[in-house]
C-alpha cells in the first residue's frame, strides 16, 4: 500500500516518515522521492499468533513516498503532482505544531490547488475533444458528459472523489491523471487540533489522523496506526496458513475476493469460498473449529464483505 505524503515545505513529512520507521532518509532529487517501507505494529497479530504459534508473524506494511513539498506561493510542479497520482492513496501532511501557520488556510490552499489542477486539466481535455467535434474526428459522447459533470463539480469547489461513477467512468477518469479523483485524507502534524480545522475536514469530507512527530509517544503507535488506518479508509485481515500468521491491508468495502487477490492472484483465481471468524471470537474460542461449533464461522462467497479485524480462510480449487 503506497501513500503519497503531499505537503508544503516544512509540513512535517519527513519527520513522520522517520518517526514511524525509525529511519533516516532524505531525498535530494525531487523526482525520486524518498520511499520508506514501515511496518504496521500490531496488537491483534501478536495476540492471534499467541494462540496459532506460527514460526513467522509478517505485520502489514505501508510505504510512504515522501514528496519534495513545495512553498504554498508556488505551488506544486506537475510532475510531482503526476508522481502523488501513481500510488495507492494520497495525505494532505498540515502542520499545526506551528504557531506561525494557520492550518486551516493551509490545508485550503493544498485543497483548492488540486481542485484547480483538476479543473485546468478538464478545460483543456474539453477544449481539444470540441476542436476534434466540430472538425468531425470525434462525436460527441458519454466521456464528453462525464467530463462536463466533472467540471461542474471541480468549478464548485468539490473533489472528483464526491461523484458517483460506475466502473467504466471510474477507470475512464482514472486514466486521464486528475487527482481528486481519488480521495485524500489528512495527516496533521502537531497535538492539537481546532474546532474550525475539524469543521473544514468535516464539511470537505476529508478524513484526518493526529501526530505529534517530533515528540511521539511509542506508547500510542497502536492507537496511532488505528486512527491513521480509519483516516485511510484502510482496514486489517488475517490469515493463518502453515506456519505463518499474517496481516494485510484492504481499502474499506472490498470483498473476499479482493482479499484473495491481496493475498495472490492464483488464490483468487482458483477461489471456492471463504470461512470468516471475528478477530474477539477467535480470541475468546481460541481456535477456527471452537468457532465453527459455536456458530461463529461465516462462510463467504466471493461478494462477502470483509470488516476490519476478520481472520480469514480462503478455500481454492488448487
Ligand atoms: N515542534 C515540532 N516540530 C516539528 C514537527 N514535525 C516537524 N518538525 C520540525 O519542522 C521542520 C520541518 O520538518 P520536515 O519533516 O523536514 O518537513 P518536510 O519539509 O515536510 O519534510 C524540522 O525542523 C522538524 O524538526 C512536530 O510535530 N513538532
Ligand atoms: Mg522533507
Amino acid at each position: 500500500m503506497k501513500i503519497a505524503l503531499l505537503g508544503y515545505s516544512g509540513s512535517g513529512k519527513t519527520t513522520i516518515v522517520h518517526t514511524l520507521s525509525g529511519k533516516k532518509h532524505e531525498s535530494f532529487d525531487p523526482l525520486k522521492p524518498a520511499t520508506v517501507s514501515v511496518k504496521i505494529h500490531d496488537e491483534r497479530l501478536r495476540r492471534i499468533s499467541e494462540i496459532a504459534k506460527p514460526q513467522k508473524i509478517t505485520e502489514a506494511e505501508i510505504t510512504f513516498i515522501d514528496i519534495k513539498g513545495a512553498a504554498e506561493e508556488t505551488g506544486f510542479d506537475e510532475k510531482i503532482i503526476q508522481l502523488a497520482v501513481n500510488q495507492d492513496k494520497i495525505a494532505f501532511v498540515i502542520p499545526v505544531f506551528l504557531q506561525e501557520r494557520n492550518p486551516v488556510n493551509e490545508l485550503g490552499s493544498l485543497y483548492l490547488e488540486m481542485v484547480y489542477r483538476d479543473q485546468e486539466k478538464i478545460q483543456s481535455i474539453l477544449e481539444k475533444r470540441k476542436q476534434d467535434i466540430i472538425h468531425g474526428r470525434r462525436k460527441k459522447g458519454q466521456e464528453e458528459e462525464v467530463l462536463e459533470k466533472c467540471l461542474f463539480t471541480l468549478e464548485k469547489e468539490k473533489i472528483l472523489s464526491t461523484i458517483e461513477l460506475d466502473r467504466q467512468q471510474s477507470t475512464f477518469l482514472g486514466s486521464l491523471g486528475l487527482i481528486t479523483v481519488k480521495k485524500f485524507f489528512v495527516i496533521a502534524n502537531g497535538s492539537i487540533i481546532t474546532d474550525n480545522f475539524y469543521e473544514f475536514c468535516h464539511l470537505h469530507n476529508l478524513r484526518f489522523c493526529l501526530i505529534d512527530a517530533a515528540a511521539f509517544d511509542k506508547n500510542q503507535i497502536e492507537s496511532f496506526w488505528d486512527q491513521f488506518l480509519k483516516a485511510a479508509e484502510l482496514l486489517r485481515f488475517y490469515t493463518i496458513v502453515g506456519k505463518e500468521t499474517r496481516a494485510w491491508l484492504l481499502s474499506e468495502g472490498a470483498t473476499v475476493l479482493d482479499a484473495a487477490e491481496a493475498i495472490h492472484t492464483d488464490i483468487a483465481a482458483g477461489f471456492i469460498r471463504a470461512d470468516v471468524v471475528k478477530y474477539e471470537d477467535f480470541i475468546s474460542c481460541g481456535s477456527f473449529s471452537i468457532c465453527r461449533e459455536k456458530g461463529l464461522l461465516r462462510s463467504e462467497a466471493k461478494t462477502g464483505i470483509v470488516k476490519d479485524g476478520d481472520i480469514i480462510h480462503i478455500h481454492t480449487t488448487r
